[in-house]
């Protein structure tokens, strides 16, 4: 069932199968284009319109120490930004999603902080940035982790059409230029992770005061550690074989 279902996807869609990212953005009614890892370079790095950090494959990323963690390979930044109010949704636009299993967060860092003030998002060293989580979402439901309802399983249509992943921008959250992330750690190969992250930039107007505490900033590549049992995981152990809880990782939520 699995096999003709990819074969029928690929056919409806007319992509190498291979793996996924994070096509597009939506605010409101208004479509924000990412980078397209089938087009060639040249006709997107460096355009007007471009606000997402290249990446140059669908391939994931697979160690927690790799440069490539926080924005992807190469991670070239865009020249604009998506301009989103705090407390509104941004919504993250995925060709289809194959993998079943497996956490996703959302993650901000600011661009023009104390550490690069009046700092342009183009200028920010991604592995450096100040990262905090606004979201995230694991398992949700089911007999365990294998066979159980993810949140990645349940945000993808199943029939070759794009799966939307709407966050909100914390309310009370401070105006200014930030990086957004939007990570899918994929865990359908034992103790192999796949991560996928693809950042984009944004202007955050609208906002309050509040400041992230610094006990919930966080490094990519740093937060996550090689050891980490909700990473290094054999899913379909037989000692995951009833478990019908997951920790997301990366530490906790900030949203305001
Ligand atoms: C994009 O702009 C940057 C900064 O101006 C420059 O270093 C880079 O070569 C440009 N890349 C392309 C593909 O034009
Ligand atoms: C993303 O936007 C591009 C350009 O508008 C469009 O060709 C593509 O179909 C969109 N992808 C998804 C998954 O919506
Ligand atoms: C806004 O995002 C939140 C958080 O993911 C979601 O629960 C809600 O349904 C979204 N609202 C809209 C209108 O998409
Ligand atoms: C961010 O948005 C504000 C308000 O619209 C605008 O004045 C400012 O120029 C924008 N900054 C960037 C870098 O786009
Ligand atoms: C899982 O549950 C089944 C059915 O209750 C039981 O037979 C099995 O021993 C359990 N396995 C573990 C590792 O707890
Ligand atoms: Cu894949």
């Amino acid at each position: 069932m699995a096999l003709q279902l990819l074969a029928a996807l690929a056919l409806l869609t007319g992509r190498a199968l291979s793996h996924g990212g994070l096509a597009n953005y939506t605010v409101g009614e208004t479509w924000y284009r990412g980078y397209d890892p089938s087009t060639p370079a040249a006709e997107q790095l460096n355009q007007t319109w471009m606000i997402q950090r290249q990446w140059a494959s669908t391939d994931p990323i697979f160690s927690v120490t790799s440069p490539f963690l926080a924005c992807n390979n190469p991670g070239v930044p865009p020249p604009s930004y998506i301009p989103v109010r705090a407390g509104d949704n941004i919504t993250a636009v995925y060709w289809y999603w194959l993998h079943p299993v497996g956490p996703m967060t959302v993650w901000l860092a600011r661009c023009d902080s104390d550490d690069s003030p009046g700092g342009d998002c183009r200028d920010l060293d991604v592995s450096a940035a100040r990262w905090f989580k606004i979201w995230e979402a694991g398992l949700l439901e089911g007999p365990n982790l294998a066979e159980g309802l993810w949140y990645q399983k349940g945000f993808q249509k199943w029939d070759g059409s794009p799966a939307l992943w709407p966050v909100t921008i914390p309310k009370g959250l401070q105006s200014g230029l930030y990086m957004i992330r939007h990570e899918i750690l994929s865990l359908h190969v034992e103790f192999k992770p796949q991560f996928y992250p693809e950042c984009a930039h944004l202007n955050v107007t609208g906002g309050g005061g509040l400041v992230p505490p610094k006990e919930v900033l966080v490094r990519f590549p740093g937060v996550y550690k090689e050891d980490d049992p909700s990473i290094f995981i054999d899913i379909y152990s037989e000692e995951n074989a009833n478990r019908t809880e997951y920790t997301v990782p990366g530490g906790p939520i900030w949203d305001g």
